[in-house]
């Protein structure tokens, strides 16, 4: 009698398990979370780049559970990675660097054209529409705490954001 217990909860662990599995695949293609789901990406996506290209841009949708501030990039597809940040002064549009950027609690923080970028450095070849380039964000919690999630983002096509040049 003793025996059936323990079996029948694992059993019912294994159902529970199998099911977040499915979750998670279901929403693989457009969302990637980390850290026990503080940090969630959606809609990343990185530019087209023609040969001889030696920067691209990422842009991505962040929202977090609890305040976190993205502190650095790195992508197999170039040398180093920057956050960059983009405005209009005296009708000159302008890029700076940033050493991170913060996201509130419960807030999204939107990476995208004209605004704040992932900006790819020094390419390693030409990036076309269909293929996907991996980009790993490194985060830090307020307590100094840090973690790193892998996120998938496709390439898009220059037709689409062609006002936008970099
Ligand atoms: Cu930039």
């Amino acid at each position: 009698m003793r025996a059936t217990y323990p079996i029948r909860f694992k059993h019912r662990r294994t159902a529970v398990a199998s099911w977040a599995v499915c979750l998670l695949l279901l929403f693989a293609g457009r969302v990637n979370a980390g850290a026990d789901n503080v940090v969630q990406v959606s809609d990343a996506w990185v530019r087209e780049t023609v040969p001889g290209q030696s920067i691209g841009a990422a842009y991505m949708r962040i929202r977090s559970t609890q305040r976190v501030e993205l502190v650095r990039v790195q992508s197999d597809v170039a040398r180093s990675a920057e956050i960059h940040q983009m405005s209009m002064e005296n009708g000159l549009m302008k890029m700076r660097e940033l050493k991170s950027v913060g996201i509130d609690a419960g807030r999204e923080v939107a990476l995208e054209p004209g605004g704040i970028h992932v900006m790819l450095v020094d390419m390693k070849g030409p990036l076309r529409p269909g293929e996907e380039v991996t980009l790993k964000l490194h985060f830090r919690r307020l307590d100094g705490s840090a973690f790193a999630m892998t996120v998938r983002a496709p390439v898009k096509s220059l037709a689409a954001e062609a006002a936008h040049e970099h």
